[in-house]
């Protein structure tokens, strides 16, 4: 159930790779906050429009439930929620790139193994915390392979014997050299990305939904 409110509310990670720029890209935006004691909440000063922090996991359901009308997630993360949601579901839809937490999710291999196509994948096991993102690029490409779903440490299966490939995310490549690994292709490109919930809203909301898009469009042109 949705609790009417009329202050718009924006998913943000609480700490992590994107928290601090999500922050800054909104207070470029004009907007002004006071966090609340238990640094949960963060109250728009200037607008009303607050900003609820969580783990970067939970936002898609954050928005697909509507306790926030905006989120601010990787591309990955909406993309892998979208792939596993139940059917008849509505997925949160991506509505502006931000340019920044740019990274890709790659399948990789071990340095000097027998694999250099992703074809040889076919009848062997990769392991990834993206299982409907790769099994989606599996079955497009045509390749059959068992997926093992790991939560963490997605780069020492290999070393463990658990699989014989992995789809991880990778920004500069210093955790894949380091653990003997190398990129075969990458399967997503993705960024941190503004998100909208899938429930319609009311046109007062609607509409600061469009004026706070319009205010980080601007912001992202001004940057740099
Ligand atoms: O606590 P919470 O659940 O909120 O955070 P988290 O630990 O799940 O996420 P976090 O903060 O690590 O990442 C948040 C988002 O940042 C991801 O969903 C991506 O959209 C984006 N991002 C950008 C990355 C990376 N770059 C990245 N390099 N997320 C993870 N990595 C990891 C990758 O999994 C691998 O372990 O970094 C390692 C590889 O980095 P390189 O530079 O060695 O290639
Ligand atoms: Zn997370």
């Amino acid at each position: 159930m949705t609790i009417a409110r009329d202050r718009l509310r924006v998913a943000v990670q609480k700490s992590g790779r994107l928290a601090e720029t999500s922050l800054s890209l909104l207070r470029r935006a004009g907007l002004s906050f006071r966090a609340s004691r238990d640094r949960l909440f963060l109250y728009g000063e200037n607008l009303p429009i607050d900003v609820l922090l969580v783990r970067d996991d939970d936002i898609p359901g954050l928005l697909m439930e509507g306790s926030c009308e905006l989120g601010i997630v990787g591309r990955n993360v909406l993309a892998e929620q979208r792939l596993t949601a139940l059917p008849g579901t509505d997925a949160p839809a991506e509505r502006l790139a931000l340019g920044f937490g740019g990274c890709r999710l790659s399948l990789a291999v071990t340095d000097g193994g027998p694999i250099t196509v992703p074809a040889q994948l076919d009848g062997l096991r990769i392991a990834t915390s993206y299982p409907g993102l790769l099994a989606d690029w599996l079955a497009v490409n045509g390749i059959r392979a068992e997926i093992v779903v790991l939560s963490g440490s997605v780069e020492i299966a290999p070393r463990l014997g658990k699989a014989d490939a992995i789809c991880d995310l990778v920004s500069s490549g210093a955790t894949l050299a380091a653990n003997q690994l190398h990129e075969l292709v990458a399967i997503l490109h993705s960024e941190a990305v503004l998100a909208a919930s899938p429930h319609p809203l009311g046109s007062a909301k609607a509409e600061q939904v469009e004026r706070l898009c319009a205010r980080i469009e601007g912001a992202q042109s001004s940057d740099g």
